[in-house]
């Protein structure tokens, strides 16, 4: 789908009312939606909605209390809720080929832990990837809740190559420790990973060793959607996601699994983990199901990964390393390190933001560096491709990326690549209608 078949704007419907009666509130939003229109995205996990899903996440769903499941809620006048709820589930099934789909968890985070509470108790051991390797808070943090209720062992990537063959998931490294620690759960997924994740042979080392299986597709799941990820649906016992980032639809999460194994997953999200679902965004799931289902979803995925790689290719002219050699998916980890030693994440994401490029700093394997600091950026290509750039604009992002970083002192310079950055979101606007054609339009003053 490309902007301009984006629909018309429900927002306008919000111009003309709702939000006339809260300037404050209508002038901020306007103010995002500009930045939004005028910066570079390239933050891994972030998309641009169509508006179909942004009208669904508006609607009178909102209002609606439904806690329980379609047929078996615990409040009356759940008629519609159970309607909408039954046929995300129904497009959530059809589109990653599941038996089950629990639609109702709020985020990626509450996924998973629905799916800890539902396959481990409290103390039980559980197999992941370790945050600064490129794994999720959820996968057993210290500073998070599942790092405290269960014990984590975590395994890492290979060491770094200079071909580029290392910084892979270490496959021997996770048989050895599962063979040692006997864990009841193997978690793959990753938030920080720019290569492919085989499921095939996490199923066969948790098989050995008599562990379920939990692969977290929160990143890759509308390239798994589209094809252009193996998918681990029917060879993981789980499959969580979220519906933002690649798949392009609401904030939230999902979970995915088999009927046999679906009653436990929903009882741990619905009284388990969570009250009232969200309806309002899962009705805009539905929408995004239904979206990613279509042929333009698929050409979209696979422009997503072309971009990447062109991104990939030309940082690397720029004089940047890149972890792991490149990029499989939509995501790619930079080591600032040998473009510049004394750059840290932290100093290259603000001088980035400030010439209107948006990423976040990240911790690189075995990074030297602490994580509010860290030696790395993530970029990723989700949304500025929705936003129909191709591979010659991720060439010249590249280069703007670079002159920004050596000229992060020269104020000039950085306001020279504003300027560029400005003419080329221009060019690229994710929402070219602007999302109040039937009125005023109330962008704030521009983003500096
Ligand atoms: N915050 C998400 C990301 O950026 O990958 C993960 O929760």
């Amino acid at each position: 789908m490309t902007p301009a078949s984006r629909g018309a704007s429900p927002l306008a419907f919000v111009a003309s009312g709702v939000l006339a009666s809260d300037a404050e509130v209508q002038a901020i939003l306007g103010r995002e939606l500009h930045r939004q229109r005028t910066t570079l995205q390239l933050i891994a996990s972030e998309n641009f909605t169509s508006f179909a899903v942004m009208a669904a996440s508006a609607s009178v769903l909102t209002n609606k209390y439904s806690e329980g499941y379609p047929g078996k809620r615990y409040y009356g006048g759940n008629i519609y809720a159970d309607e909408v709820e039954t046929l995300a589930r129904e497009r959530a099934k059809s589109l990653f080929g599941a038996e089950h789909a629990n639609v109702q968890p709020h985020a990626g985070a509450s996924a998973n832990l629905g799916a800890y509470l539902a396959l481990v108790d409290p103390g039980d051991t559980i197999l992941a990837m370790r945050l600064d390797q490129g794994g999720h808070l959820t996968h057993g943090s210290p500073v998070s809740i599942t790092g405290k209720m269960y014990r984590f062992v975590a395994y890492g990537v290979t060491p770094a190559e200079a071909d580029g063959s290392g910084e892979r998931i270490d496959l021997d490294q996770v048989r050895d420790l599962a063979k040692r620690e006997r864990p009841r759960l193997i978690v793959a997924g990753t938030t920080a990973y720019s290569r492919t994740i085989d499921p095939a042979p996490f199923r066969e080392i948790a098989d050995d060793v008599g562990a379920r299986f939990m692969f977290d597709a929160a990143h890759p799941a509308g390239l798994v959607a589209a094809g252009e990820h193996p998918s681990p649906v029917g060879i993981a016992d789980v499959v969580t996601l979220t519906t933002h980032k690649t798949l392009r639809g609401p904030r939230g999460g999902a979970i995915l699994t088999s009927e046999e194994l679906g009653r436990s997953f929903d009882s741990a999200i619905f009284p388990g983990l969570q009250g009232g679902p969200l309806m309002h965004t899962i009705a805009a799931k539905a929408v995004a199901f239904a979206e990613a289902a279509r042929p333009e979803f698929k050409e979209y995925a696979k422009q997503v990964r072309a971009n990447a790689r062109a991104f990939a290719d030309a940082l690397q002219e720029q004089g940047f390393r890149l972890v792991a050699g490149g990029t499989d998916n939509h995501l790619l980890l930079v080591d600032l390190r040998d473009f510049d030693p004394d750059l840290t994440g932290k100093v290259a994401q603000d001088a980035l933001d400030r010439a209107g490029i948006t990423c976040n700093r990240n911790q690189i394997p075995n990074d030297p560096r602490p994580p509010f600091v860290t030696s790395g950026l993530r970029l990723g290509t989700a949304a500025e491709t929705t936003a129909g750039m191709r591979e010659p604009q991720m060439v010249e992002v590249a280069s703007l990326i670079a002159r920004t970083l050596r000229g992060r002192e020269d104020e000039g310079v950085i306001t020279g690549v504003r300027g560029e950055v400005t003419e080329l979101c221009a060019a690229f606007d994710p929402y070219p209608d602007g999302p109040y054609p039937d009125g005023p339009h109330p962008d704030g003053p521009a983003v500096a």
